[in-house]
């Protein structure tokens, strides 16, 4: 028999507003709302959230959706996201992009709803995954990958060839999860194509985002064979590469010898197969997809900012030095380069909106009754960017915003990228250490220069990616001083803070 319950008692599958909020006629919707249909007036159906994006800016703080019979509440508002954020009366909910995503990965870390048993049991058993310890261990393969990547760069400028950014960065960190995590090495460097376990991802997410926008799946039953042919393919790399594990003997204590050896300190309870298979996908497509947007961004950003970039190289040469190869505890010392890569998850959060539900009947920020199992989207990308909390100028990039003194003037709750709660990001430390190092290598070793004709458009997969970014490397002077002044603030810099896609079309 199927549950039509969860064990919290809440119907399963989509809630609408009207369930969760009493007073929904308070909360404003687009106007030129139309019967049967909705606000689909000007929707995009392949950006779903930079057309979120655009009603926030004009509807305020919080507001609704209709499609057809599915309405959504939106939170955008700094005040409003932060009283979300409050655990005692909010928590996560498994709703729009990641519900679709059930049928995937099911229980898996990700996608398992609150009381699932089987959330509580992989978090225990792979949260020391992530320790300091473990992390220290992954920092030499994390450099071995790195190494791979500033050789495949090294032969594109050789050749006169400008670097497809978001196709390399996604390159270096499935590499880097699949070395660290699993032992595994997917050869995407040899690889004049990115893998088919990425262009099934990529196909899966889109799936799972296009659910969302459609009134009946049925409408999409071609995609949806494909889906299942992706689907598949995931399955059969994970299975394949878990068959080889277990045959071969056990790893070195990486994440997927957790999955599959280590019973729960208390419990002493282990991860059923079906289980482990969910958390490799899990693992292998949360620790890459999102780390992978955020390093592009990050390249993008400091090709239009030759100033910070110059400083954040400034810093490399100052805190690395003559190292040839830089140590673990190094990395973290990289601060301005790390506020950079905050800076760029500010204006473009890769996950960039998340859901929470009233574990209780409440009111939300005092003002809007909820009852219990209510739900809304909180969308990062837009509290990234309240001017209540970030300024009038919130929509320009300025990595100082994340210096100590002025993260601590701002209130709690106000950036986001990793979600917020018990259930927020797993991989953080993973993800930044990744990403700074990375960051840190490549300032050291190039020169970034981007077309001056290109515009920043947003790709969206659940997760975002920059579109189309090409960049041209230079490689750095040898001995080239770091003290020497630079030339800042080029026409470029300003010309695409004008331009910002929330306020125009996509730019
Ligand atoms: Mn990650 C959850 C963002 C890197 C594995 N991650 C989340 C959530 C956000 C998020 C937001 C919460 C979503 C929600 O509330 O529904 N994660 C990121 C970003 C990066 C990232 C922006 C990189 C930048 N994540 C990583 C890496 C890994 C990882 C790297 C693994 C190695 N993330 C997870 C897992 C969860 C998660 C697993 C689910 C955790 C849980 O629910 O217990």
């Amino acid at each position: 028999m199927t549950e039509t319950t969860t064990a919290a008692g809440l119907p399963k599958g989509f809630r609408s507003a009207e369930q969760g909020w009493p007073e929904l006629s308070r909360i404003p919707h687009p106007p030129r709302r139309l019967p049967v249909l909705g606000d689909v007036l000007g929707a995009s159906r392949t950006k779903p959230l930079q057309d979120s994006l655009r009603h926030a800016r004009r509807l305020g703080p919080i507001f609704r959706r209709r499609v057809f019979n599915r309405e959504i509440v939106f939170v955008g508002g700094a005040a409003l996201a932060a009283d979300m954020a409050d655990e005692s009366r909010f928590a996560k909910h498994v709703g729009l992009g990641v519900a679709n995503l059930r049928p995937v990965v099911g229980d898996g870390l990700f996608t398992a709803y609150n009381h699932e048993p089987n959330w509580q049991l992989a978090h225990d058993v792979l949260a020391p995954g992530f320790s300091r310890d473990a992390m220290a261990g992954y920092h030499p393969m994390m450099l071995a990958v790195a190494d791979r990547l500033m050789d495949h760069w090294d032969r594109e400028m050789a050749a006169g060839r400008t670097v497809d950014v978001p196709e390399d960065m996604t390159k270096l960190t499935l590499e880097t999860i699949a070395r660290t995590g699993f032992g595994h090495d997917f050869g995407s460097f040899e690889r004049a194509r990115p893998h088919p376990f990425v262009t099934a991802m990529v196909g899966t997410l889109t799936y799972a985002q296009r659910l969302n926008t459609v009134p009946s799946p049925f409408l999409l039953r071609r995609a949806a064979r494909r889906n299942d042919r992706d689907v598949a393919y995931l399955n059969r790399t994970v299975d394949d590469l878990v068959r080889a594990r277990t045959a071969g003997g056990a790893g070195d204590g990486d994440l997927l010898d957790r999955m599959l050896e280590t019973a729960h300190p208390e419990t002493g309870e282990r991860l059923s197969a079906e289980n482990v298979r969910r958390q490799v996908i899990t693992f292998l497509v949360a620790g890459h997809e999102t780390t992978s947007g955020a390093l592009s961004f990050a390249l993008h950003y400091l090709s239009r900012h030759p100033d910070v970039a110059a400083r954040a190289r400034a810093e490399v040469d100052r805190v690395w030095g003559g190292t040839a190869v830089p140590g673990y505890d190094q990395v973290a010392k990289l601060r301005y380069v790390r506020r950079v890569l905050d800076e760029s998850q500010r204006l473009w959060p890769t996950v960039p909106a998340f859901t929470r539900e009233a574990r209780e009947d409440t009111v939300l920020g005092g003002v809007h009754p909820m009852r219990r199992g209510g739900w809304a989207l909180v969308l990062t990308a837009m509290l990234h960017r309240d001017p209540e909390v970030w300024g009038a100028d919130a929509d320009r990039f300025e990595p100082d915003r994340f210096d100590p003194q002025a993260v601590r003037t701002r209130p709690p709750h106000t950036f986001k990228p990793f979600g917020t709660g018990a259930r927020a990001c797993i991989g953080r430390q993973f993800a930044l250490h990744e990403a700074t190092l990375v960051l840190g290598l490549l300032l050291r070793r190039y020169d970034f220069r981007g077309d001056p004709a290109y515009r920043l458009r947003v790709t969206e997969r659940l997760t975002l990616m920059p579109e189309g970014l090409r960049l041209r490397l230079e490689r750095r002077a040898p001995g080239a001083d770091p003290t020497a002044p630079v030339p800042t603030g080029t026409a470029e810099g300003a010309a695409s803070d004008v331009r910002c896609p929330v306020h125009g079309a996509a730019d």
